[in-house]
């Protein structure tokens, strides 16, 4: 009669004391528990809300993001898993094994949102994570390889880009000095924040190398749900490419200064977003071009502008088109500039190039899909994540689940708990099945 256990921490406790036969995992011989993780995405998803909407606002190494982390790890904690925090205030959660020695199968995903998100973007990874290895801990089975759940920090980007910062440092393709002098609009580091809220941990970067490296992520578009399929088969994330431009002219008066003596950098602000936007239709395929942020400087009915600053987001499958977009913004921009008479200034935000998963790993989310008896379809993902970036370390891929008319960075952001339940249960069998595979 197996002992019977009241907590996940006894079950580890009990698990790693005996001598522990490591039972294999038979493909859907686990569910994952839906309402449990119904239950955790509404808590967090309380920390920030938004009010009146079912929105929130955990922007990074804000006290809202530091409110979601401290609940996220008391999570980790009651399940008994070993905790690292890292320089740059990456937290990962780790379940071991039969045999410490082999390098972790590790999920996970980000908990800070843009400051108009939704409930799932990002924390549905960290969650149906944790939800994976408590279902795993709490059916009393010991596994050869441990099973680790992460977040990542300021995947975002929205106040300190580039986005996905917290896992390029964690693959070591960011060095954490360098990460560490970032600041925001108002001057902050990320140094100075993690500090402040309390997460600058001592974990070394790069960290450990995965086994392998899976994430669960709504959609954020409308494919799935259009073409009324449960399932998507991440392939790769397309390439991005995010530019600041701070155009300076003359602020003069509105109505006495004739059109022809204007330095007007707001016209050329306005005039780039329409252009790149042009371009998307020029180009079609996958390309996308979004002017998210515009601030005019003294921003008042009667003055010229003297300053506007701005950021250009492109993105697309194709590295060389993508290139292509580049050129022609930036050309487009100086010629108009130099007519008005603005200066320009750019500054990078951020640059990755189309990333490609690891078929092997893609392979295995289709068949556990299929073996759920769930549809899937193939597709490449719009939106940066975590992934692309464990991608350059160790094989990697991962699950779409649907998004409700398609939206995200929304507070309106929604998928439904039977989509949500699918995909948890398809990570299930996908980290339980990468545990045994050899690559
Ligand atoms: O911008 C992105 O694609 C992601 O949401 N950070
Ligand atoms: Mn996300
Ligand atoms: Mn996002």
């Amino acid at each position: 009669m197996s002992p019977v256990f009241t907590t996940p921490k006894q079950v580890l406790d009990t698990l790693l004391s005996t001598t522990g036969t490591v039972v294999a995992v038979t493909a859907n011989a686990l569910r994952i528990d839906i309402d449990r993780l119904l239950q955790r995405l509404l808590e967090l998803g309380e920390i920030g809300a938004i009010e009146g909407t079912t929105g929130c606002a955990r922007l990074a190494l804000t006290d809202e993001d530091r409110a979601g982390r401290d609940l996220v790890r008391s999570w980790m904690d009651e399940l008994g898993l070993d905790i690292s925090t890292d320089g740059v205030g990456n937290v990962v959660g780790t379940m071991p094994g039969f045999d410490p020695a082999l390098a972790p199968v590790v999920t996970g995903s980000h908990i800070d949102t843009v400051g108009t998100g939704g409930r799932y973007d990002g924390n549905l990874g960290v969650l149906a994570g944790l939800e994976v290895i408590e279902t795993v801990l709490t059916s009393g089975r010991l596994l050869e390889r441990p099973l680790a759940v992460g977040w990542f920090t300021d995947e975002e980007g929205a106040r300190f880009p580039p986005d996905m910062l917290g896992s390029l440092v964690y693959v070591g393709a960011m060095p954490l000095e360098e990460a560490l002098e970032i600041t925001d609009r108002d001057g902050l580091s990320i140094g100075d924040e993690l500090d402040r809220i309390g997460y600058r941990g001592a974990a070394p970067v790069p960290g450990r190398v995965p086994h392998a490296f899976v994430e669960l992520h709504i959609e954020q578009g409308p494919v799935l749900e259009d073409e009324d399929i449960t399932i998507g088969v991440v392939e790769g994330v397309q390439g991005i490419s995010w530019t600041e431009l701070t155009l300076t002219g003359q602020s003069c008066h509105a109505g006495t200064t004739p059109m022809r003596l204007r330095h007007d950098p707001g016209f050329v602000a306005a005039d780039v977003t329409t252009f790149v936007r042009r371009l998307t239709a020029e180009f079609g395929g996958t390309q996308v071009a979004t002017v998210g942020s515009v601030s005019l400087t003294p921003n008042l009915v009667n003055v010229v502008p003297s300053e506007a600053v701005l950021t250009v987001d492109l993105r697309n499958t194709d590295e060389k088109t993508l290139q292509q977009a580049e050129t022609r913004f930036r050309g487009h921009l100086a010629q108009v500039a130099e007519v008005e008479g603005v200066s320009v200034d750019t500054r990078t935000l951020a640059r990755f190039e189309p990333v490609t998963f690891d078929s092997r790993v893609v392979d295995i989310v289709e068949q556990r899909a299929a073996g759920r008896g769930l549809s899937s379809k193939r597709m490449p993902s719009g939106a940066g994540h975590d992934a692309q970036m464990f991608a350059r370390i160790c094989p990697t891929a991962m699950i779409f689940t649907k998004s409700v008319n398609g939206i995200s960075h929304n507070v309106n952001e929604f998928t439904e708990p039977e989509d949500l339940e699918a995909g948890a249960n398809v990570l299930l069998d996908v980290m339980l099945d990468l545990v045994t595979r050899e690559f």
